[in-house]
């Protein structure tokens, strides 16, 4: 499983530093929501679904985090620790963030706004449905 990280530019001065997100410049898709979690509480793990077409991007603006990316075959673990690097989440990964500091603001910038519908929050379920999907792809291939 590849991952995808951007690194931002920084426009820094003696003053500090400054990001600007620009969607399809910065960030591959239009952004249609902004959400960010923070205060997380010391062991908690969040996320623990897939989507099925959301794509994101995650920010650690303040503070650290892992996430765990497991597309149904791999997982990988990554680590967010600066506020100019973004974790592009593909629909269709199952992800786990964990190991959140107590200064960790965690930023997503979305690709459609909050549907209930679009997650897949039972883990088999997930593994059935990479599955069909991968059986879909070899049946177009024939
Ligand atoms: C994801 C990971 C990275 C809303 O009302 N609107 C929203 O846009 C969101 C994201 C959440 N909510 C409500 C739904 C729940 O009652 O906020 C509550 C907490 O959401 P959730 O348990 O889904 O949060 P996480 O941290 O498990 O997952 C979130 C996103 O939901 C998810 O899309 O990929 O962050």
């Amino acid at each position: 499983m590849q991952i995808i990280k951007y690194a931002f530019q920084q426009h820094g001065d003696q003053r500090g530093q400054l990001i600007a997100l620009e969607e399809w410049k910065d960030i591959p898709f239009e952004i249609k929501r902004i959400y960010y979690m923070y205060n997380t509480k010391d062991g908690v793990r969040r996320g623990l679904h897939a989507h099925k077409s959301l794509k994101q991007i995650l920010i650690c603006v303040s503070g650290k985090c892992k996430v765990l990316l497991d597309n149904g075959s791999e997982k990988k673990i990554v680590f967010l620790e600066t506020p100019y690097e973004g974790l592009y989440i593909d629909n269709n990964i199952w992800r786990e963030m964990y190991d959140f500091s107590p200064d960790a603001v965690l930023l997503v910038l979305a690709s459609d706004v909050y549907k209930e519908e679009d997650y897949i929050r039972d883990y088999d379920e997930f593994l059935d449905m990479i599955k069909r999907e991968n059986n879909e792809k070899n049946d177009n291939m024939l």
